[in-house]
Protein backbone atom coordinates (compact mmCIF):
# COMPACT_ATOMS: atom_id res chain seq x y z
CA UNK A 1 0.00 0.00 0.00
CA UNK A 2 1.51 3.34 -0.51
CA UNK A 3 1.91 5.96 2.11
CA UNK A 4 1.68 9.24 0.29
CA UNK A 5 -0.84 10.64 3.15
CA UNK A 6 1.99 9.55 6.17
CA UNK A 7 4.53 11.95 3.96
CA UNK A 8 2.35 14.96 4.03
CA UNK A 9 2.66 15.39 7.85
CA UNK A 10 4.57 18.67 7.98
CA UNK A 11 1.16 19.69 6.57
CA UNK A 12 -1.02 18.41 9.27
CA UNK A 13 1.71 20.12 12.42
CA UNK A 14 -1.54 22.79 12.18
CA UNK A 15 -2.93 21.46 15.50
CA UNK A 16 -6.25 20.57 13.49
CA UNK A 17 -6.29 16.66 14.38
CA UNK A 18 -6.42 17.01 17.57
CA UNK A 19 -9.85 15.96 19.14
CA UNK A 20 -12.53 18.66 19.62
CA UNK A 21 -14.41 16.56 22.46
CA UNK A 22 -15.45 19.07 25.23
CA UNK A 23 -15.35 16.53 27.62
CA UNK A 24 -12.37 15.42 26.29
CA UNK A 25 -10.56 18.76 26.47
CA UNK A 26 -11.28 18.90 30.28
CA UNK A 27 -8.55 16.42 30.64
CA UNK A 28 -6.46 18.05 28.54
CA UNK A 29 -6.76 21.74 30.00
CA UNK A 30 -3.94 23.32 31.88
CA UNK A 31 -1.43 20.84 31.12
CA UNK A 32 0.80 22.99 28.91
CA UNK A 33 1.35 24.97 32.37
CA UNK A 34 3.18 22.49 33.48
CA UNK A 35 6.32 22.53 30.77
CA UNK A 36 5.22 19.03 29.30
CA UNK A 37 4.73 16.85 32.44
CA UNK A 38 2.30 14.58 32.16
CA UNK A 39 0.16 15.01 35.24
CA UNK A 40 -2.39 12.80 36.94
CA UNK A 41 -6.11 12.32 35.47
CA UNK A 42 -4.31 12.29 31.84
CA UNK A 43 -3.19 15.89 31.51
CA UNK A 44 -0.92 15.72 28.60
CA UNK A 45 0.70 18.92 27.91
CA UNK A 46 2.09 18.22 24.58
CA UNK A 47 -1.69 17.54 23.93
CA UNK A 48 -3.36 20.73 25.02
CA UNK A 49 -0.56 22.16 22.70
CA UNK A 50 -1.92 20.53 19.89
CA UNK A 51 -5.27 21.63 21.22
CA UNK A 52 -4.73 25.22 20.22
CA UNK A 53 -6.89 26.58 17.17
CA UNK A 54 -3.96 27.41 14.17
CA UNK A 55 -4.42 30.22 12.12
CA UNK A 56 -6.63 29.88 9.26
CA UNK A 57 -4.01 30.12 6.96
CA UNK A 58 -2.42 27.05 7.92
CA UNK A 59 -5.55 24.68 8.81
CA UNK A 60 -5.29 21.77 5.93
CA UNK A 61 -7.57 21.70 3.37
CA UNK A 62 -9.80 19.01 1.63
CA UNK A 63 -8.22 19.13 -1.46
CA UNK A 64 -4.34 19.19 -0.74
CA UNK A 65 -4.91 16.33 1.71
CA UNK A 66 -7.64 14.12 0.91
CA UNK A 67 -7.41 10.63 1.89
CA UNK A 68 -10.44 9.09 0.42
CA UNK A 69 -11.20 7.03 -1.95
CA UNK A 70 -9.17 4.16 -0.06
CA UNK A 71 -6.83 3.21 -3.07
CA UNK A 72 -7.28 -0.34 -2.56
CA UNK A 73 -10.93 -0.89 -1.20
CA UNK A 74 -12.69 1.72 -2.64
CA UNK A 75 -14.75 4.55 -1.89
CA UNK A 76 -17.95 2.43 -0.43
CA UNK A 77 -15.85 0.38 1.77
CA UNK A 78 -16.47 0.40 5.62
CA UNK A 79 -14.73 -2.43 6.54
CA UNK A 80 -11.25 -1.52 6.29
CA UNK A 81 -7.60 -3.62 6.63
CA UNK A 82 -10.67 -6.34 7.51
CA UNK A 83 -10.59 -6.67 4.32
CA UNK A 84 -7.41 -8.71 4.17
CA UNK A 85 -8.89 -11.50 5.83
CA UNK A 86 -9.88 -13.92 2.86
CA UNK A 87 -10.03 -17.27 2.45
CA UNK A 88 -6.64 -17.59 1.13
CA UNK A 89 -5.52 -15.89 4.48
CA UNK A 90 -6.83 -17.94 6.68
CA UNK A 91 -5.30 -20.93 5.24
CA UNK A 92 -2.02 -19.19 4.83
CA UNK A 93 -2.16 -17.66 8.49
CA UNK A 94 -3.37 -21.34 9.50
CA UNK A 95 -0.05 -23.15 8.77
CA UNK A 96 1.68 -21.21 11.73
CA UNK A 97 -0.45 -23.41 14.06
CA UNK A 98 2.05 -25.72 15.05
CA UNK A 99 0.99 -26.92 19.07
CA UNK A 100 -2.57 -26.25 19.20
CA UNK A 101 -1.74 -23.42 22.30
CA UNK A 102 -4.45 -20.79 23.12
CA UNK A 103 -2.79 -17.61 24.72
CA UNK A 104 -5.61 -15.14 25.87
CA UNK A 105 -3.95 -11.86 25.19
CA UNK A 106 -6.96 -9.62 26.45
CA UNK A 107 -7.12 -8.55 29.77
CA UNK A 108 -9.71 -9.38 32.52
CA UNK A 109 -12.22 -6.18 32.75
CA UNK A 110 -12.58 -5.07 36.00
CA UNK A 111 -14.22 -1.31 37.47
CA UNK A 112 -10.76 -0.37 39.10
CA UNK A 113 -9.28 -1.24 35.60
CA UNK A 114 -7.01 2.02 34.30
CA UNK A 115 -9.53 4.07 31.87
CA UNK A 116 -8.59 7.06 29.73
CA UNK A 117 -10.41 10.19 30.98
CA UNK A 118 -13.91 9.63 32.73
CA UNK A 119 -14.61 6.53 30.89
CA UNK A 120 -16.49 4.36 33.17
CA UNK A 121 -17.05 0.24 33.77
CA UNK A 122 -19.77 0.00 35.93
CA UNK A 123 -21.26 -3.96 35.99
CA UNK A 124 -24.33 -4.73 38.73
CA UNK A 125 -26.48 -8.27 38.32
CA UNK A 126 -29.84 -7.10 39.13
CA UNK A 127 -31.58 -9.44 41.94
CA UNK A 128 -30.29 -12.08 43.95
CA UNK A 129 -30.62 -14.04 42.10
CA UNK A 130 -32.21 -11.81 39.05
CA UNK A 131 -35.19 -14.81 38.39
CA UNK A 132 -36.95 -17.82 39.19
CA UNK A 133 -37.70 -20.07 40.36
CA UNK A 134 -39.23 -21.43 37.35
CA UNK A 135 -40.81 -24.72 36.43
CA UNK A 136 -40.94 -27.55 38.55
CA UNK A 137 -37.22 -28.01 38.47
CA UNK A 138 -36.83 -24.65 39.90
CA UNK A 139 -34.38 -23.06 37.53
CA UNK A 140 -33.06 -19.50 38.87
CA UNK A 141 -30.60 -16.99 36.98
CA UNK A 142 -28.79 -13.81 37.33
CA UNK A 143 -28.46 -11.49 34.05
CA UNK A 144 -25.92 -8.20 34.53
CA UNK A 145 -26.49 -4.85 33.20
CA UNK A 146 -23.09 -3.39 32.44
CA UNK A 147 -22.81 0.57 31.53
CA UNK A 148 -19.41 1.53 29.72
CA UNK A 149 -18.12 2.58 26.76
CA UNK A 150 -18.38 -0.76 25.35
CA UNK A 151 -15.00 -0.35 22.73
CA UNK A 152 -12.67 1.68 25.06
CA UNK A 153 -12.40 0.52 27.86
CA UNK A 154 -9.65 -2.68 29.17
CA UNK A 155 -8.99 -4.79 25.88
CA UNK A 156 -10.17 -2.87 23.22
CA UNK A 157 -10.37 -2.88 19.62
CA UNK A 158 -10.67 0.39 17.95
CA UNK A 159 -12.85 0.47 14.82
CA UNK A 160 -13.30 3.22 12.20
CA UNK A 161 -16.17 5.26 13.50
CA UNK A 162 -13.67 5.80 16.47
CA UNK A 163 -10.93 8.09 15.17
CA UNK A 164 -11.70 11.17 12.63
CA UNK A 165 -9.96 14.36 11.40
CA UNK A 166 -11.43 17.62 11.84
CA UNK A 167 -10.65 19.53 8.07
CA UNK A 168 -10.86 22.89 7.82
CA UNK A 169 -12.45 25.18 10.32
CA UNK A 170 -13.21 23.53 14.05
CA UNK A 171 -16.90 22.61 14.56
CA UNK A 172 -17.70 22.27 11.17
CA UNK A 173 -19.14 19.19 10.88
CA UNK A 174 -19.11 18.82 6.93
CA UNK A 175 -15.24 18.90 7.30
CA UNK A 176 -15.09 16.62 10.34
CA UNK A 177 -13.82 13.61 7.89
CA UNK A 178 -13.66 10.13 9.20
CA UNK A 179 -12.27 7.04 6.53
CA UNK A 180 -12.93 6.65 2.94
CA UNK A 181 -13.70 10.90 3.94
CA UNK A 182 -16.89 9.76 5.55
CA UNK A 183 -18.11 13.39 7.62
CA UNK A 184 -19.79 13.30 10.93
CA UNK A 185 -23.05 14.31 9.44
CA UNK A 186 -22.82 11.36 7.07
CA UNK A 187 -22.02 8.53 10.18
CA UNK A 188 -23.44 9.96 13.00
CA UNK A 189 -26.61 8.94 14.68
CA UNK A 190 -27.90 9.05 18.20
CA UNK A 191 -28.53 5.75 18.50
CA UNK A 192 -25.62 4.36 16.66
CA UNK A 193 -23.43 5.26 14.01
CA UNK A 194 -25.21 5.37 10.66
CA UNK A 195 -21.80 4.49 9.05
CA UNK A 196 -18.13 2.94 10.05
CA UNK A 197 -19.65 0.83 12.67
CA UNK A 198 -17.99 -2.25 14.25
CA UNK A 199 -20.63 -4.21 12.35
CA UNK A 200 -18.88 -3.75 9.11
CA UNK A 201 -15.80 -5.41 10.31
CA UNK A 202 -14.91 -8.81 9.69
CA UNK A 203 -13.61 -11.25 12.05
CA UNK A 204 -9.56 -11.89 12.11
CA UNK A 205 -7.50 -14.76 11.95
CA UNK A 206 -4.21 -13.86 10.63
CA UNK A 207 -0.72 -13.75 11.05
CA UNK A 208 0.53 -12.47 14.29
CA UNK A 209 4.03 -11.23 15.45
CA UNK A 210 5.07 -9.71 18.41
CA UNK A 211 7.76 -6.84 18.79
CA UNK A 212 9.13 -7.86 22.25
CA UNK A 213 10.99 -4.33 22.53
CA UNK A 214 11.07 -4.22 26.05
CA UNK A 215 13.58 -7.41 25.90
CA UNK A 216 15.81 -5.22 23.55
CA UNK A 217 16.23 -2.32 25.78
CA UNK A 218 16.19 -4.71 28.71
CA UNK A 219 13.66 -2.65 30.90
CA UNK A 220 10.61 -1.10 30.33
CA UNK A 221 9.94 2.21 28.00
CA UNK A 222 8.79 5.33 29.74
CA UNK A 223 6.08 7.49 28.72
CA UNK A 224 7.28 9.68 26.09
CA UNK A 225 9.38 7.16 24.78
CA UNK A 226 9.48 6.83 20.67
CA UNK A 227 9.55 3.03 19.37
CA UNK A 228 11.53 3.39 16.11
CA UNK A 229 11.72 1.06 13.43
CA UNK A 230 15.46 0.34 14.42
CA UNK A 231 13.91 -1.17 17.58
CA UNK A 232 11.35 -3.42 15.77
CA UNK A 233 14.63 -4.68 13.97
CA UNK A 234 16.27 -5.28 17.01
CA UNK A 235 13.89 -6.72 17.93
CA UNK A 236 13.24 -9.26 15.35
CA UNK A 237 17.12 -10.39 15.02
CA UNK A 238 16.80 -10.92 18.70
CA UNK A 239 13.97 -13.13 18.33
CA UNK A 240 15.37 -14.94 14.84
CA UNK A 241 12.74 -13.04 12.45
CA UNK A 242 12.80 -11.75 9.55
CA UNK A 243 11.51 -8.48 8.34
CA UNK A 244 10.15 -10.11 4.96
CA UNK A 245 7.96 -12.55 7.56
CA UNK A 246 5.17 -9.39 8.09
CA UNK A 247 2.96 -9.51 4.65
CA UNK A 248 -0.02 -7.75 3.44
CA UNK A 249 -2.56 -8.39 6.08
CA UNK A 250 -0.42 -9.79 9.12
CA UNK A 251 -1.13 -8.02 12.45
CA UNK A 252 1.53 -6.49 14.54
CA UNK A 253 2.33 -6.33 18.38
CA UNK A 254 4.23 -4.23 20.69
CA UNK A 255 5.60 -5.33 24.05
CA UNK A 256 6.95 -2.17 25.79
CA UNK A 257 6.71 -3.11 29.46
CA UNK A 258 4.11 -0.38 30.25
CA UNK A 259 1.19 -3.32 30.57
CA UNK A 260 3.46 -4.64 33.96
CA UNK A 261 1.91 -0.99 35.80
CA UNK A 262 -1.67 -2.41 35.00
CA UNK A 263 -3.40 -2.55 38.54
CA UNK A 264 -0.34 -1.48 40.01
CA UNK A 265 -0.07 1.68 39.30
CA UNK A 266 -2.84 2.64 37.41
CA UNK A 267 -2.01 6.85 37.67
CA UNK A 268 1.58 6.35 36.32
CA UNK A 269 -0.05 3.75 33.45
CA UNK A 270 -2.28 6.79 32.16
CA UNK A 271 -0.54 9.64 32.48
CA UNK A 272 1.16 9.03 29.00
CA UNK A 273 3.39 5.83 27.59
CA UNK A 274 5.44 4.85 25.62
CA UNK A 275 4.70 3.05 22.45
CA UNK A 276 5.31 3.80 18.15
CA UNK A 277 5.12 7.08 16.51
CA UNK A 278 4.75 8.22 12.88
CA UNK A 279 7.71 6.13 11.62
CA UNK A 280 6.68 2.96 12.71
CA UNK A 281 3.27 3.77 11.35
CA UNK A 282 4.15 4.68 8.02
CA UNK A 283 6.25 1.24 8.14
CA UNK A 284 3.02 -0.25 8.86
CA UNK A 285 1.11 1.33 5.78
CA UNK A 286 3.94 0.22 3.38
CA UNK A 287 3.77 -2.96 4.57
CA UNK A 288 -0.19 -3.16 4.61
CA UNK A 289 -0.66 -3.95 8.03
CA UNK A 290 -4.58 -5.00 9.28
CA UNK A 291 -4.10 -4.24 12.76
CA UNK A 292 -1.33 -2.92 15.49
CA UNK A 293 -1.53 -3.83 19.34
CA UNK A 294 0.27 -3.14 22.20
CA UNK A 295 0.38 -3.51 26.09
CA UNK A 296 -0.68 0.57 26.80
CA UNK A 297 -3.60 1.99 26.44
CA UNK A 298 -3.19 3.68 22.95
CA UNK A 299 -0.41 1.93 21.17
CA UNK A 300 1.08 4.89 20.32
CA UNK A 301 3.81 7.45 22.47
CA UNK A 302 2.06 9.53 24.01
CA UNK A 303 3.12 12.36 24.55
CA UNK A 304 4.05 12.90 21.08
CA UNK A 305 7.99 14.06 20.54
CA UNK A 306 6.44 16.70 18.29
CA UNK A 307 4.30 18.83 20.96
CA UNK A 308 2.23 19.83 18.09
CA UNK A 309 0.40 16.49 17.35
CA UNK A 310 -1.80 14.78 19.72
CA UNK A 311 -2.43 11.23 19.04
CA UNK A 312 -1.20 11.05 15.39
CA UNK A 313 -0.84 7.31 14.70
CA UNK A 314 -4.47 7.06 15.24
CA UNK A 315 -5.27 9.43 12.69
CA UNK A 316 -2.99 8.25 10.28
CA UNK A 317 -3.73 4.20 10.53
CA UNK A 318 -7.09 4.11 11.47
CA UNK A 319 -8.98 7.46 10.19
CA UNK A 320 -6.96 7.60 6.88
CA UNK A 321 -5.64 3.60 5.72
CA UNK A 322 -8.21 1.61 7.73
CA UNK A 323 -6.21 -0.06 9.76
CA UNK A 324 -7.17 -1.05 13.70
CA UNK A 325 -5.69 -0.71 16.91
CA UNK A 326 -5.90 -3.43 19.70
CA UNK A 327 -5.11 -1.75 23.14
CA UNK A 328 -4.51 -2.83 26.46
CA UNK A 329 -3.36 -6.08 25.60
CA UNK A 330 -1.20 -8.80 27.73
CA UNK A 331 1.73 -10.95 26.14
CA UNK A 332 3.27 -11.79 29.17
CA UNK A 333 2.53 -15.71 28.42
CA UNK A 334 3.83 -15.78 24.49
CA UNK A 335 6.95 -13.90 26.21
CA UNK A 336 7.79 -16.71 28.67
CA UNK A 337 7.24 -19.30 25.93
CA UNK A 338 9.34 -17.31 23.73
CA UNK A 339 6.00 -17.34 21.35
CA UNK A 340 6.65 -14.05 19.02
CA UNK A 341 4.86 -15.07 15.98
CA UNK A 342 1.51 -16.91 15.73
CA UNK A 343 -1.98 -16.84 14.65
CA UNK A 344 -4.12 -13.68 15.89
CA UNK A 345 -7.70 -14.52 16.41
CA UNK A 346 -10.50 -11.80 17.42
CA UNK A 347 -14.13 -11.04 16.24
CA UNK A 348 -15.17 -7.62 17.27
CA UNK A 349 -18.77 -7.62 18.87
CA UNK A 350 -21.29 -6.66 15.88
CA UNK A 351 -23.14 -4.37 17.80
CA UNK A 352 -24.50 -2.11 15.25
CA UNK A 353 -23.26 1.19 15.46
CA UNK A 354 -20.61 0.72 17.72
CA UNK A 355 -17.28 2.64 17.74
CA UNK A 356 -14.89 -0.38 18.75
CA UNK A 357 -15.09 -3.45 20.88
CA UNK A 358 -14.09 -4.91 24.20
CA UNK A 359 -13.64 -8.59 24.08
CA UNK A 360 -11.17 -11.29 24.20
CA UNK A 361 -8.44 -11.33 21.88
CA UNK A 362 -6.62 -14.87 21.16
CA UNK A 363 -2.71 -16.28 20.29
CA UNK A 364 -2.98 -19.64 18.63
CA UNK A 365 0.74 -21.21 18.46
C1 LIG B 1 -8.36 7.81 22.11
O1 LIG B 1 -9.55 7.70 22.06
C2 LIG B 1 -7.66 9.06 21.75
O2 LIG B 1 -7.56 6.88 22.49
P1 LIG B 1 -7.91 5.32 22.64
O3 LIG B 1 -8.19 4.79 21.28
O4 LIG B 1 -6.63 4.86 23.18
O5 LIG B 1 -9.04 5.10 23.56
Amino acid sequence: MDSKYLEQQDELKTGSNAPDNPERRGFLTGAGALGGAVVAGTLIAQAAQAQTTPAAATMPKLSDKAWWPHPKWGKDDQAGASNWITPAKVLDAAKWIKDGKIYRIGRMYEAAMPKFGERAFTLRIPGSPTGGPFGANKLIYHDEFLATEIGQTGTQFDGLAHIGIQMGKDGDMNEMRWYNGLTELEIAGPYGMKKLGIEHVKPFFTRGHLFDVEAVKGASWEAGQEIKVADLRAAMQKQGMNEADVKEGDAVFFNTGWGKLWMKNNDKYNNGEPGIGLEVAKWCVDKGVCLTGADSWATEVVPNPDKDLAFPVHGELICKHGIFNHENMVFESLIADKKYQFVYVFSPAPIKGATGSNGGPMAIT
